[in-house]
């Protein structure tokens, strides 16, 4: 009798728990690709062909290695299409002596799993997922005590516990944790960003381009981009070109955002990372090393660092913490359906409309995109979470339930009431006019505030100060801001108030169809 190893589609590493130590000879793998898994929500065209291609490569190589690889297509007869239908059926087919799993990255995975010891004859282990680098109960015992769960607390932590950019005697490289300061240049017009490497798709990528064109027709998004590395090989080669051509000017230029330039000098790595086709771990080090030797600059290198072993694993970490209220948190009581433009792109505001478009082409925007534009935009403009939710994680091929739910309920929307965020993340268009160049072929001016032509940003900015007031008018790092309102007076507080107002009723709302099925 073998030992059953199911692995998930975001799970795809050869020293995954549930493998070390297993002998070829008594391990069944089991993958499968799944209905239930496909469309909880409508996810983007691409990033279902990324999962099942690099799905099926991940099992091509395991077999070619010598691994019994019990694979489920799709369009298989008598596919179950759950996570737990699937193992049932193996059960039946292998006869296991024991089924050994690695606890899933979502919540409501994770639900299904635990009933797993309860629901099958042989033995059950669930083993915790040790990719990451803090376990999730680590995070819960630095979390328990704190009101506000800061970041950087948690990330000079781990810089300690990792060693990663610290001096023999215990200080940070360089004598500073953080060196954010140098990370906020505008863009330039001779900045010369390198593409990254576009995979084309093989013969296995193409039969899944041509399963999602058939099965996920009416899904957001485009297929004629697609390059996203499938394998831990092609990945290597993605993280070879960042670390040779953009990490020199990934820390200074992190915040910019150019028109029509979709990867800048991002690392654009999360769909490899968030896939198990790298390691964290072995990035950081790596980024590390560019440092010592001086390949790279401290300020690109403490960034990139600081986003994989600080947010990537506090963000985890806080997920875990915090669900499964996370999910319904709505601090700010924001009722706005989401607008139709989020799918369809047809705004004229620039910014939004090309964030937009990066979005369907490439499964993917720029941190700060989804942040002070796209995020920004939601939040003031008092998008109800549950959609926003939804569309974030329908829209980005690197996106899953884990990563997803915090940045978007805590990080953007506020809706955490600021256990993760100090203040919200709001700015008007002055924000965005500084750090792109968006505004300068704009129908809208950033410098208008109210009426006819004003970027709806500066409105929309006040009308959320306004409507929040009560909340945020004791927060330190924000609450000096009300004194410039109360200074405007009533007539030019009414002029920002009735432009916000006139600006919103505008938005079409987008109905449940675009990133959901019909249950
Ligand atoms: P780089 O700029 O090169 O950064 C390096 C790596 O740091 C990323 O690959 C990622 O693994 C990690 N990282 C950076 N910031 C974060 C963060 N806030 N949370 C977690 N990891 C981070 N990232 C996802 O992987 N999946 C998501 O579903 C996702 N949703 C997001 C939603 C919102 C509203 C916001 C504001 C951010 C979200 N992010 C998400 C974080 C971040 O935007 C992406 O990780 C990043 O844009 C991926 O591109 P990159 O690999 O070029 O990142
Ligand atoms: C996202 C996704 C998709 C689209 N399809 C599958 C699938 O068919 N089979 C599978 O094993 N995993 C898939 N996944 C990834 C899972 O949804 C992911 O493992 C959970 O969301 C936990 O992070
Ligand atoms: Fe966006 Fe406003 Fe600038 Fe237009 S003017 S691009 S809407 S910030």
């Amino acid at each position: 009798q073998p030992v059953l190893v199911p692995i998930l589609g975001d799970q795809l590493t050869r020293t995954l728990a549930s493998l070390r130590g297993r002998t070829k000879g008594d391990t069944v793998i089991l993958m499968a690709e799944m209905w239930d898994e496909a469309t909880y929500v409508k996810h983007h065209k691409q990033k279902i062909v990324l999962i099942f291609s690099a799905m099926r490569h991940f099992a091509k190589e395991l077999r070619e290695d010598g691994w019994d690889v019990d694979y489920v297509e799709l369009i298989d007869e008598d596919n179950a299409h759950s996570f737990t239908g699937e193992v049932a059926r193996a059960i039946e087919r292998h006869s296991p002596r024991e089924v050994k799993v690695v606890e899933a990255g979502e919540w409501r995975l994770n639900q299904a799993i635990a009933e797993w010891p309860d629901k099958f004859d042989c033995d059950v282990e669930i083993l915790p997922d040790d990719r990451y680098l803090c376990p999730i109960a680590d995070f819960r015992s630095w979390a328990e005590d704190r009101d506000h769960l800061t970041m950087e607390h948690f990330y000079r932590e781990m810089r300690k516990r990792t060693g990663l950019l610290m001096q023999d005697n215990g200080k940070p490289t360089g004598g500073e944790w953080n060196y954010d300061k140098q990370n906020r240049r505008p863009p330039k017009d001779d900045m010369d960003p390198p593409n990254r490497p576009l995979f084309e798709p093989d013969e296995i990528t193409r039969e899944c381009i041509a399963l999602v064109e058939d099965k996920f027709a009416d899904h957001f998004g485009s297929l004629d981009r697609f390059g996203w590395p499938v394998t831990r090989r092609q990945a290597e080669k993605a993280a070879d070109a960042f670390f040779k051509e953009r990490i020199e000017k990934f820390g200074p230029y992190q915040d910019a955002m150019v028109h029509g330039e979709d990867d800048l000098f991002h690392s654009m790595l999360s769909t490899s990372l968030n896939l198990g086709l790298l390691d964290p771990m072995e990035l950081c080090e790596r980024a590390d090393q560019a440092y010592r030797d001086e390949k790279a600059p401290l300020n690109s290198v403490e960034g990139f660092i600081r986003q994989i072993l600080g947010w990537r694993e506090y963000i985890r970490g806080f997920y875990w913490y915090n669900m499964p209220h996370l999910q319904k948190a709505n601090a700010l009581n924001a009722q706005r359906s989401l607008p139709e433009f989020y799918w369809t792109g047809e705004t004229d505001m620039r910014c939004l409309a090309d964030c937009i478009r990066s979005t369907r082409d490439n499964a993917h925007a720029h941190h700060i995109q989804r942040l002070m534009v796209l995020g920004n935009f939601a939040l003031l403009a008092g998008i109800n979470p549950r959609e926003v939710q939804d569309w974030y994680l329908v829209v980005y091929a690197d996106a899953y339930e884990w990563v997803e739910l915090p940045n978007v309920s805590a990080m953007i929307l506020y809706a955490d009431g600021g256990k993760l965020a100090t203040k919200p993340y709001a700015a008007s268009g002055n924000y965005i006019n500084k750090m792109s160049d968006y505004c300068k072929e704009c129908t809208y001016s950033p410098s208008k505030k109210t009426g006819e032509g004003a970027c709806p940003f500066n409105p929309l900015y006040w009308y959320f100060m306004n409507r929040h007031r009560d909340r945020l008018e004791s927060n330190h790092r924000i609450g000096r801001i009300y004194a410039n309102w109360d200074r405007m007076g009533d007539d030019r507080q009414k002029e920002y108030l009735d432009s916000a107002e006139e600006f919103l009723a505008t938005l079409k709302p987008s109905g449940p169809e675009y990133a959901r099925y019909e249950d």
